[in-house]
């Protein structure tokens, strides 16, 4: 834990608008740590975070994407006649202008903190569904014609045949013993490999382009104004080029989820129809207009190729002893594990008997 002297310490490091009162930690992120910063005398408040150096391997290059997309969504939201602050991240350089401060290898970032908007860990509605789903149709669609430079600083990260290369040298270490306890999903995992491969090669082959996208589209990952339609996409640290299907996907994870994420309940996760259908419906409305017809034939099964994806993850990390999530009590990332792969046998009953053209 950070003593709140050390955190003003580093709030004084960028660029703010006066002398920081207060930091203290905010939310309930898996992978950096977060805290809200209070000026002296002024309203204007920021966020700070500690980029995650374990899992960001080069953090600068990946600072470098966020300022080079938020500055084309600026322009666009901007041109659109909308709030360029509220409706895209701020990044707050440090005092020597880069969009990271560095100190002891901890690297830091600023953001401008967006008042009067509301964050969900779980959709109760199908009209958040349907503005979740309008909300990243139009985060894509807006970036469809960037043109700058992205550098990959996640290789593989959505890519099966590198998780499961991953996923083989973890069972083979088995660093801590636990394989032998989670056999049964383990075997769930193995069952899903020739179709989870086959699927990735469909996309692998040209038949999905990549464009740009955000690649964590949870729902606690985008803010939504007080008229229910999402405001701003938050954690950009994932912005690559990447096949937009999997945007979709990775968001039904959360806004068809009957459950939550991590429930410990198995009986409470499943996928909601019409969670589902009205996640699509917004989706589509915004994105309907450049999705090519491989990409939106293939929407189905990115929603069972993420959440499969989710499962390998937690479960890998588990067996790995924890060293990637963080996690709030000892079984936690089984817990996921299992959570997660009931909503993946609920979503492969209700959405795969139809969509499996490019399945071998
Ligand atoms: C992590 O950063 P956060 O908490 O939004 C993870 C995602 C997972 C997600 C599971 C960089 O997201 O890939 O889907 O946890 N981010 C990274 O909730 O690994
Ligand atoms: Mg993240």
């Amino acid at each position: 834990m950070e003593t709140g002297s050390r955190l003003k310490y580093i709030a004084e490091r960028f660029c703010l608008d006066g002398k920081p009162s207060e930091v203290r930690p905010l939310g309930d992120g898996f992978i950096n740590d977060t805290y809200v910063v209070e000026l002296e005398n002024s309203a204007l408040r920021y966020i700070l975070q500690r980029k995650n150096t374990g899992i960001f391997q080069n953090i600068p290059e990946m600072m470098d994407n966020i300022q080079a997309v938020t500055t084309h969504l600026k322009r666009k939201i901007t041109e659109a006649g909308g709030d360029p602050l509220k409706e895209t991240l701020t990044l707050i350089p440090a005092c020597d202008g880069k969009p990271y401060y560095e100190e002891n290898g901890e690297f830091w970032c600023v953001t401008v903190f967006i008042e009067d908007a509301l964050t969900y860990q779980s959709a109760d509605t199908p009209e958040l569904a349907y503005q979740g789903g309008c909300g990243i149709g139009r985060f894509q669609a807006m970036l469809a014609d960037f043109q700058g430079d992205l550098v990959d600083t996640l290789p593989g990260f959505h890519n099966i045949k590198y998780r499961f290369s991953q996923w083989d040298r973890t069972l083979a270490e088995d660093s801590t013993g636990r394989a032998k306890d989670v056999r049964g999903l383990i075997a769930e995992i193995e069952s899903r490999r020739p179709d989870m491969l086959g699927f990735y090669e469909f996309i692998e082959s040209g038949r999905i382009p990549l464009r740009v996208t955000h690649n964590d589209t949870k729902i606690a990952n985008m803010l939504f104004d007080r008229d229910g339609k999402v405001l701003c996409m938050l954690d950009l640290d994932t912005v690559l080029r990447a096949p937009c299907i999997y945007d979709f996907g990775d968001s039904i994870r959360s806004y068809a989820n009957t459950g939550l994420e991590d429930d410990p309940v198995p009986d409470n996760v499943s996928m909601s129809r019409l969670m589902y259908d009205s996640f699509l419906k917004g989706y589509l409305s915004e994105a309907g207009d450049f999705l090519t017809e491989d990409e939106r034939m293939a929407l189905p099964f990115s929603a069972v190729y993420i959440t499969f994806e989710q499962v390998l993850r937690f479960l890998m990390d588990y067996i790995d002893g924890d060293r990637y999530y963080r996690i709030k009590y000892p079984d936690h990332n089984l817990v996921r594990t299992v959570a997660q792969l009931r909503l993946l046998r609920s979503i492969e009953t209700q959405l795969l008997p139809h969509n499996r053209y490019y399945v071998k």
